[in-house]
Formats: structure tokens, C-alpha cells, sequence
């Protein structure tokens, strides 16, 4: 298998569920900045240009949510299947994941990668300041007095575990104290620290903490 992968974004996901799979996998460098995301070549993998993208079977697959679906599936492990009880949650809980990573990237477009800062939209960035905050109170609900998104540790762990370490970025911590015991749970397993281990240092953000400025720049 090879992972094409950009250190501290959703190819996390893959590689920390290859790891608790006990899979192995080559990495695949690439940047988010240096246009080769937009080249022929990484096209042919994952066609909207997005990390990551798996080589696996034989072919390529993009979307992080499909690829750990179609891994868990391909080795019978950390997914309930239809018809089991928690089928519905594990499918809810990989999608919540995707919608709460959309608001993450628009706040790091506003707050890191949009230049010059006057082009900036304050109300926008409020705005999914906001919204963000919805998700993480529903995730802090959720997951007081449990261990993990289901009854055990499964890959939607992965798929939304991943998202927790941007979204204290944008949100206190202290605000969301099971959420917050959660992202310590996860960070300590074993796999993830594999992971960690092999993904190389975050490359999006340069603070611990982005407040919404008060004027654009
Ligand atoms: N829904 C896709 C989103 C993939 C995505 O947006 N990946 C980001 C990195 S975390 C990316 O490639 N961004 C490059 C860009 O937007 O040009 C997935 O889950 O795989």
C-alpha cells in the first residue's frame, strides 16, 4: 500500500488506522502549498487534488471516509457491519467527522493560508467560530462518561479523533472536558503514537491558539 500523505492533515487518519489494523505502508510526501496537489499525476489519484489518497488492491482511493471504510471492510476489524446494532452510528459519527473538518479548513484558510490578512472575512470567521463550537458541544455530550464514539474503539475514532488537535486550536479546551479527556485517550494508544511516530511534525499550524482578530488586518 502507499499513503499519499501531508503531515498534520486527514491522511492521519489513514495512517493511524493502518497502524491500529497492524498494516503495513509506504509514504508518499506531498505539500499543500507548492502546487503539486494540482499536477496530472496526483490528479490521477484523487481527482478534486486532496490528501489522501490510498494505492491499495490495485487501484487508487480517495476520500478519507472510503478509504477507512473500504479498509475495514477488506480486513473484517474496527467497523460494525450492516445490520449490526451500531451501524448507524459508526456511519454517522465518519460523516459528522468530514462536516466538522469542513469547518476546521475554512478557519485555517481565514486564519493561516489567506493572504494578504486584509482579505480576511471577520463575520466569516466568526461565523464558523460558531459553528465549530456547535460540533464540539454535541462530540463533549456525547462522549461524557464514555470511552470512545461507539461501545468500543473503531475507525470513526480515526476519522473524527484526528479532527480534535485543530479544533483546540479554534476552542479552550477547558470548555470541553470530555472532549478534551477523548483527544488524551486517543493520543496515548499505541497506534496513534505509531502514526504519529511515522507522519512527520504538523505542518499547518505555528500557534497553540487562534483567536478571531478583531480587525482584518
Ligand atoms: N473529504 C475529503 C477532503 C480532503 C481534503 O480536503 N484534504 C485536504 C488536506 S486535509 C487537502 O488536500 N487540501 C488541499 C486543497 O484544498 O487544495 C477527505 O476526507 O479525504
Amino acid at each position: 500500500m502507499i499513503l499519499h500523505h501531508v503531515p498534520g492533515s486527514r491522511s492521519m487518519r489513514v495512517l493511524w488506522l493502518i497502524e491500529e489494523l497492524g498494516l503495513d505502508c509506504e509514504l508518499r510526501l506531498w505539500s499543500l502549498t507548492d502546487g503539486g496537489l494540482r499536477s496530472p499525476e496526483f490528479r490521477a489519484l484523487s481527482p478534486a487534488g486532496r490528501i489522501p489518497a490510498l494505492e491499495v488492491d490495485g487501484r487508487a482511493i480517495f476520500e478519507s471516509g472510503a478509504i477507512l471504510q473500504y479498509l475495514t471492510e477488506r480486513e473484517d476489524r474496527l467497523a460494525p457491519k450492516p445490520g449490526e446494532p451500531e451501524r448507524g452510528d459508526f456511519l454517522e459519527w465518519v460523516h459528522f467527522a468530514e462536516t466538522q473538518a469542513n469547518i476546521l479548513q475554512a478557519l485555517n484558510i481565514h486564519h493561516i493560508f489567506l493572504r494578504p490578512e486584509s482579505a480576511r472575512s471577520i463575520p466569516l470567521m466568526r461565523l464558523d467560530t460558531k459553528r465549530l463550537a456547535v460540533t464540539a458541544r454535541a462530540l463533549d455530550d456525547h462522549l461524557a462518561g464514555r470511552e470512545t464514539l461507539l461501545s468500543g474503539f473503531s475507525a470513526a475514532d480515526c476519522m473524527l479523533g484526528f479532527n480534535i488537535e485543530a479544533l483546540f486550536r479554534f476552542l479552550p479546551a477547558a470548555d470541553h472536558p470530555a472532549l478534551a479527556a477523548y483527544r488524551d485517550r486517543m493520543a496515548a494508544r499505541p497506534a496513534y503514537r505509531r502514526a504519529a511516530a511515522r507522519a512527520g511534525g504538523d505542518a499547518i499550524y505555528a500557534r497553540d491558539f487562534y483567536e478571531v482578530p478583531d480587525v482584518p488586518g
